[in-house]
Parts: C-alpha cells; structure tokens; sequence
C-alpha cells in the first residue's frame, strides 16, 4: 500500500500489502505516504490482508440488526454532515452509499456493544525469523512472472522509467508484491469495505478519511462504484493504495482521462513511480548493495540516522559480496548499514532509496523484499549471507526485553514487541557495553539474558 504501514513482516501475501496505514504494526493498515498509520517493520506476521482468527468476527451475541440500524443513522448523520462538509452533494453521496450494508466478515471490528477485551493482537504468537519472508518459492515465482511481464510491458515501462526515473524493476517487484501482478482478487468492495472499518472498526478515524477520499474517487469519475474492489483494509487497485494516496498520487498514463488502477497497468506503473518518486526517490541510484561487513564494524552502526559515505564503510572493510566493486557513482554518496536480522543474517549497505521503499510500507523487510525481487529480475541468484532459524520465543517476550532495555536507557523506537532497527541497536549497545560479541537481533538465550 502505499501507505506505509509498519508491519510486521512475516508472510508476504500477494495483496496484502498495499497501503495499509501507517503504524507501528496494527494490522491490516498502512501508513504513509498517502496513507499513513500502521504498520511498520518487524518481523512477525504481517498478516495484512491475512485477518486472523483472534481478531475477526464480532461479539456472538450482538444485536446485528441493531447495529446495523444504527449504522444507517450513522450515514445519514455525522458521516453525511461531514461529506458535506467537504463538498459532496446530496445525490452523489446517496448514490454512493446507497445500499451499503455491514460486513461483519472484517476483521478488526468493534461494533458497538461489544464488550471484549481488545486482544493484544499477536502478543503470543511465535516471534518468526525474518528469513520466512523470503521464501525460495514464492520468490522464484514472482521472478518467473516479474520477467514475463518486464518484457510484455517494456515500451511503456521505458516511458514510465524516463519520465519519473524510477527503475524498471523496482515499478514491477512492488506491483508483484502488492498484488500478483493485478492478478490477486481483491475481494471487497472499498464503500463497503471502509464504511464498515469507519463505523465499527477498532480504527474509526482513520478509516472515516479514507472512506470520505474513496467517495471522492467515484464522485471524480476515476471509477464506477460497484468497479472499485479493495483489500479488506480499503487498499486499491494493482498497486495497493489508500483512497487518500490514491487522491494525492495516482496518475492517468495512459491518457484516457481515468486514474485507473484497477484495469489499467499503465496507470498503475505510473502511479506507483509517481508515489515513490514525489516521496524522494533519487534517480540514477540503486536502493542497496549486499555487503560483506568484517567483525571490527559493529551491527550497532545500523541504521537511517548512522550514514557515511560508502568510501568511509569500504575504508572500515565493508566489501561488497561477489567481488563486485561499489560503482564508481555511489562512492562518495551516503550509504547505511541494514541487517535486517543483525549478525543473523544478510548485510548491505543501502542508499536513500532503500528508505523511500519504506514510505510505500514500514518495514525493513519489505522494502528488502522489493529491491531484493528488483535485483533477481537481473542476475542476482540469491542472497550470499544465510538467514538464520531463529525463534523459541513470542512477540511477548521480545516486548518484555524492550521494556527492560528502556529502562537502562535505551531507545528501542517502541515497546512493541517488534525488532526494528532501533531495537536490534539498542541490543547491539547492550552486547559492546556488556563486552559481548554484538548480533544486534534477539535469541532465546539473549532475550533472558537482557534484564
Ligand atoms: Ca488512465
């Protein structure tokens, strides 16, 4: 989505990406560039489209004809005053919501009266090894099919790539990722599927503006009403949006005068590269290059905020895997450490654009997952360094050990039971100060470890 969402990675799912809300890791929304609110990185499960069972499904003994009543009143008062509010007219707003029911399939609903307890979304759940989300076959898969589709779209993609200098790769490994190439079902309606979110989801508010953004849509004429399907989080089209991303970075290539990214794949490249592009894509530049990082470079060097020309990382040792020399271009520009799974896992050194992939969804994997596909439409065959099997411990625990690691002093950017990068610094901090060897990611034994 392209909204970033801050996630928790985990399992890629064909669609379920899409601009969620930005958050730190709510389910199901993404934050960001248009977007905004959800999710961010991490490693557990983004289940993103993937509701689970803990959080679908009402309360049993609602009253759904109540509620639904109740709902009705709900349109034809405080949400209609505020459409009309923005600009909308009584006909285009009737129509639009005319007939408009509640799913109470979603997931994430709160409806009113229901009582229980908000589940501490996927406290218990096993924390995954960030290696899960790079599975060989679904990898393979997209890069069989990325390819197909580079060739079949090459003309327009050359157009997309010289008008908004984002690469090729990148456009298709998103489009891939978001939605299987426009191939996956979007099986909702987005009026449907946000009304019900606005009215009785655990995120009222940031549903209410993007229910309000997709009225606009239909009310501009980009898209017939009953044409506009979704994610169940309101995500559109190939390339995932958010409604209000959708408003601010959608765009027409192929000059039909619709923005059109349900059927149209011009229209769909183009806007992606025009999200990531109007979010500080620079041109000319890679996102990352896989590194060989020498023991005397510490993983707590990791990060955004930790940056240094790449002449300085390789004057450190860092090298880059295969022999491969840094280009010549990139030498004297910003690079930063990721590793995204600390020692336990690859290296690289990344540029800017690796962080703008990350406006389209917060999380490390992610935007690795994107210029990793990227870069295996060429001839990269793989990754060099090993993920490791980690695990043995829930994302309960992993919150436990952030709390205790605030309490020192260090910045874990959020108990969340997520392992971002702060926190894998925060760790890699702790090892040095301790005169440990530093991993920067938890384990079992380091999780009881840290107190
Ligand atoms: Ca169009």
């Amino acid at each position: 989505m392209a909204i970033q969402r801050k996630h928790t990675d985990g399992q890629p799912a064909v669609s379920q990406t899409a601009i969620c809300p930005k958050g730190k890791y709510e389910i199901g929304a993404r934050k960001s560039p248009l977007v905004h609110i959800v999710l961010a990185f991490v490693l557990c499960l983004c289940l993103i489209h993937a509701p689970t069972a803990i959080e679908a499904a009402a309360e049993p003994g609602t009253n759904r004809q109540q509620v639904a009543q109740q709902f009705r009143a709900w349109v034809d008062g405080p949400l209609w005053a505020e459409a009309q509010k923005q600009g909308f007219s009584r006909p285009a707003f009737t129509r639009a919501l005319a007939g408009v029911t509640l799913d109470w399939n979603l997931p994430d609903l709160r409806p009113p009266g229901d009582r229980r307890k908000v589940p501490q979304v996927q406290r218990q759940a096993e924390f995954g090894s960030p290696g899960n989300y790079f599975k060989e076959s679904r990898l393979n898969n997209l890069v069989a099919t990325g390819r197909r589709r580079l060739a079949e779209w090459a003309p327009v993609l050359a157009n997309i790539e010289k008008e908004f200098g984002v690469p090729r790769g990148i456009l298709v490994a998103i489009w891939g990722r978001e939605s299987g190439f426009g191939q996956a079902r979007l099986g909702h309606r987005a009026s449907r599927a946000l009304a019900t979110q606005a009215f009785m989801g655990r995120r009222k508010q940031f549903f209410h503006k993007e229910l309000l953004a997709a009225l606009r849509i239909v009310q501009d004429g980009h898209i017939p009403l009953k044409s506009m399907v979704s994610s169940w989080s309101g995500a559109l089209g190939q390339p995932q949006f958010l409604p209000s991303a959708f408003l601010l970075y959608a765009v027409d290539f192929d000059k039909d005068g619709k923005r059109d990214i349900w059927n149209s794949v011009p229209d769909s490249l183009a806007s992606i590269a025009n999200y990531l592009i109007k979010h500080g894509w620079q041109r000319g530049r890679d996102w990352g290059f896989e590194a060989n990082v020498p023991k005397t470079v510490t993983c707590a060097l990791e990060g955004p905020d930790k940056g240094k020309p790449i002449a300085e990382w390789i004057r450190l040792g860092v090298t880059r895997v295969g022999g491969r020399p840094f280009p010549p271009a990139e030498i004297n520009r910003t690079g930063y450490l990721l590793m995204p799974a600390g020692r336990l896992g690859p290296a690289y050194i990344a540029t800017k654009n690796f962080y703008i992939l990350k406006t389209y969804n917060e999380s490390d994997l992610y935007a690795l997952f994107i210029g990793h596909l990227k870069d295996r439409f060429g001839a990269n065959k793989g990754f060099h360094g090993k993920w490791q099997k980690i695990g043995g411990f829930t994302r309960r625990d992993v919150q436990q050990m952030q709390e205790r690691l605030e309490k020192m002093g260090y910045n874990v950017g959020g108990a969340d039971g997520l392992v971002g990068f702060q926190t894998r610094t925060a760790i890699g901090d702790w090892q040095l100060r301790k005169g440990r060897h530093s991993t920067c990611f938890p384990d079992s034994g380091l999780i009881r470890l840290i107190r």
